[in-house]
């Protein structure tokens, strides 16, 4: 196995050159538990624990290694184990905000290509929940696709009835209904899936995300929850996991989110609800609130029927609860300040940085 089949290319491999002890190794980390990780390489898995100095020194949680993140590692006792001394810049991420009124991100995953939204169809879907599932993907720079889990369970009607408000809410992204069961809607998967890229599955539990990857993998590696039950809500998968199939494709399991908590800055916001953005350009206001200001464009698009006034609402809604929306000026101030000190980090030159 290479580096690359594990998703290592160019841009990585130039963070390591910048930021990586050339004493040291690159490895990528499959599975993170209680401070406890999983790395691997060309050689293989390993156990791993960060070192006494990069405790001491992560600010943040956002600092900490994460599932998909590239480490710099130095490998003890012959490979039996290593430790974490570095991360490498991440080219994408998923987050959330922690709980609190601090503006503090929890890192989920990292350096992901694409995200697989899932909602199973017969008990799971919800538009509103795909928005901002969409939002907090789009934020963290990765490609959605949306996937319709158990259609075998639903009748043609209803899925096409759930299709069709998918696309009246203006949600773009490619949408693949799928069945582990009938294996319906796998090869489109498959086709998604690119050697050296990495995926991650999103969703709520019992959806079916583990039992899609088993089908994936051609064999049942990962645990499921019983076959005899829907399976909603019992969180069969408890650890966030990377798994590497033949022809280095990589995929990411997760436990079901059971809430999506707070959104970050708002970027992603307007990558979703473009159509807002670009009528929100019209409005007379810079700032204008869409609520009753003269001269809204977005108002007047609703009074024109080509914009529905729910799909402004979950807009809004979702605006309103966004980190940034949430984030007193002092806290954003000191946030910048928190981001100039690292990016100088990150500049620092190579032979200045102190010996690890
Ligand atoms: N009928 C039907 N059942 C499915 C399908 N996909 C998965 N299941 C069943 O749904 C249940 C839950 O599947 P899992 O793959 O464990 O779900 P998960 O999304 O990984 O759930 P968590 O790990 O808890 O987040 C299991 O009993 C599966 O056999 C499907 O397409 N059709
Ligand atoms: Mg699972
Ligand atoms: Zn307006």
């Amino acid at each position: 196995m290479e580096l690359s089949e594990l998703g290592f290319d160019a841009w990585f491999a130039d963070q390591a050159r910048q930021l990586c002890d050339p004493n040291l190794s690159v490895a990528r980390v499959t599975a993170v538990d209680r401070g406890r990780y999983l790395v691997r390489d060309e050689l293989g898995e390993i156990p791993a624990e960060l070192t006494g100095r990069y405790q001491h020194e992560a600010a943040g949680t956002a600092d900490v290694p994460c599932v998909g993140d590239w480490v710099c590692v130095r490998f003890l006792d012959a490979r039996s184990h290593a430790t974490i001394h570095q991360l490498l810049r991440r080219r994408s991420f998923l987050r959330r905000k922690s709980p609190g009124r601090d503006v503090e991100f929890q890192m989920i995953a990292a350096n992901i290509d694409v995200a697989f939204v899932t909602q199973a169809c017969h008990f799971d879907f919800n538009v509103r929940r795909l928005e901002r599932y969409l939002v907090m993907v789009r934020e963290g720079r990765i490609e959605p696709v949306v996937l319709f889990t158990k259609i075998d369970l639903v009748a043609p009607e209803l899925l096409e009835h759930m299709l069709a408000s998918v696309r009246r809410a203006g949600i773009d992204v490619p949408l693949v209904p799928v069945s582990n069961l009938t294996g319906a809607g796998l090869d489109e998967v498959r086709r998604l899936v690119l050697p050296g890229k990495t995926c991650c599955l999103l969703g709520s539990s019992g959806v079916g995300k583990t039992t899609l990857i088993n089908q994936l993998s051609g064999g049942a590696a990962l645990e499921t929850g019983s076959v005899s039950h829907t399976g909603e809500g019992r969180h069969t998968t408890t650890r966030r996991q990377l798994v590497v199939l033949d022809g280095g494709r990589l995929l990411i399991d997760m436990p079901g989110m059971r809430e999506l908590g707070m959104l970050g800055v708002g970027e992603g916001l307007d990558e979703v609800f473009t159509d807002i953005g670009e009528l929100a350009a019209n409005c007379r206001f810079a700032d204008c609130s869409h609520a009753r200001e003269p001269g809204c464009a977005v108002r007047a698009a609703i009074a024109r029927g080509v914009l529905g006034e729910e799909h402004l609402q979950s807009y809004l809604k979702l605006r309103k609860e966004s980190a940034y929306h949430d984030m007193s000026y002092v806290e954003r101030r000191r946030k910048d300040r928190e981001f100039g000190r690292m990016t100088r980090a990150v500049l620092k030159p190579k032979g200045k940085r102190d010996p690890h």
